[in-house]
């Protein structure tokens, strides 16, 4: 479906009165107030196709109503997030789950909904119906040749999609491990993963990048083979400058300092983008900011300070994308939060005063070094996102309009009550 412009305005303007108040009183203790407008306005985090439908667990899935079941209703789901926020302009793609059967009629539905493609994203942690052999031990790291050309060679056939859609990064993330002390030898493994990796990246048009994703544990349970920044880094170093490490907040053990991990692969040129999630154990795949907004917070202020310090474009020079699927909440709700919360996180990050910090980091003055971050971190934000979704043509509460409009009704009546999305 898609959303007439006029009802979000009509929106806005009952809400104008209130959201004017609150922005005015906030946009006189700012200095810069429209440079970080026009920031916000520009920053956009892709959707990944993946994620539209209700998620499962490995004791269950219930799907909610509406749910896409096509590619082409997921391209229309991204839209209407995009139409309310006016910060979702592009969609992931998951390779074999979304395959774009007429490239140039996806295209197209896409430009319509106002989107482009972003990452596409390649799949050998599962074995697809009629697969010839099985990643049950692994894929670019296997033991057996064969099985590692399979792997090599859907890996290219994914760009192959992704070049039809205009993508520009393959984004590779490996459930290779181990589960038993013994099973692996981790050199051989590491040394097979690179030389797969060598030639996908012989694969990759000039103008593209990979991005290779850690994670320390599950499926795996002992060891896995790109299993934290380190071995990532190792790898898209020894690959080249077309590759480089992806970031999920979910893939870090308990209490890792992740924000020191962004600053230091900025500093390398070698931070490829983000996979936005929150978690309170593991992988959880909770909503971003729902458990720890601080930590997102503090990861958002290392990667303004980094790409400052080298002169990147915020918006453009970094992959932003969110990667989450739950099992109890309305998805479209859920990315509506989740974006909402990355721009509240960016804009406090770009309200922090960084002369003054830098001066009391080298003062050593600890207690107003905090005091800096925690005054930034604690400016209520909000209506300067809303206002720059408002000049975009957004909605000043995009989750708000959605049920105002009785979005998940419609998407009911038009597919479905028992709708269940591909892919996952
Ligand atoms: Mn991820």
């Amino acid at each position: 479906m898609q959303i007439e412009k006029y009802t979000v305005d009509e929106l806005n303007h009952q809400q104008s009165k209130k959201h004017q108040l609150r922005f005015e009183g906030i946009a006189t203790d700012i200095n810069n107030v429209e440079e970080v407008l026009q920031k916000l306005s520009v920053f956009n985090i892709a959707i990944p196709s993946w994620a539209l439908g209700t998620g499962g667990t490995r004791f269950g899935r219930f799907s909610g109503g509406g749910e896409p079941r096509s590619l082409e209703e997921k391209i229309e789901d991204v839209g209407v997030i995009h139409a309310l926020n006016k910060s979702s302009n592009s969609i992931s793609l998951h390779i074999p789950w979304d395959i774009p059967d007429n490239a140039a009629a996806i295209k197209a539905l896409a430009a319509q909904n106002g989107l482009h493609f972003d990452a596409v994203n390649s799949n050998t942690f599962q074995d697809q119906k009629d697969q010839k052999l099985s990643y049950k031990f692994g894929s670019l790291h296997h033991v057996d040749k064969a099985v590692r050309k399979q792997a090599i060679e859907h890996n290219i056939e994914v760009i192959k999609y992704g070049k039809q859609l205009d993508s520009k990064a393959l984004s590779v993330w490996l459930s290779d491990g181990s589960n038993f002390p013994g099973q692996l030898n981790f050199r051989k493994a590491f040394q097979n993963t690179l030389e797969s990796l060598q030639e996908i990246y012989a694969a990759l048009p000039d103008d593209w990048k990979v991005w290779v994703e850690y994670k320390p544990y599950e499926p795996n349970f002992y060891s896995t083979t790109i299993g934290d920044w380190g071995q990532s880094y190792l790898l898209s170093s020894k690959l080249g400058p077309k590759a480089q490490t992806l970031v999920d907040l979910g893939h870090h053990l308990q209490g890792t300092n992740i924000e020191q991990i962004v600053s230091l692969l900025l500093m390398e040129g070698k931070l490829a983008g983000f996979h936005f999630n929150d978690s309170k154990y593991g992988d959880d795949d909770l909503t971003v900011g729902s458990i720890n907004p601080y930590q997102l917070f503090l990861i958002f202020n290392e990667l303004v300070e980094g790409m400052d310090a080298r002169g990147m474009d915020h918006a453009t020079s970094i992959g932003w994308m969110i990667d989450a699927s739950h099992n109890v909440k309305d998805p479209i709700e859920d990315l509506l939060q989740s974006v909402q919360a990355i721009k509240i996180a960016y804009a406090q990050a770009l309200l922090v005063d960084k002369a003054a910090l830098v001066a009391a980091q080298n003062n050593n003055d600890v207690a107003l070094a905090q005091e800096i971050l925690q005054q930034a971190y604690r400016t209520d934000v909000r209506s300067l996102v809303s206002e720059a979704s408002l000049r975009n043509g957004g909605a000043l509460d995009p989750i708000g309009a959605y049920r105002k409009l009785n979005i998940r009704e419609h998407l009911i009546k038009e597919r479905g009550l028992k709708t269940v999305a591909t892919g996952l």
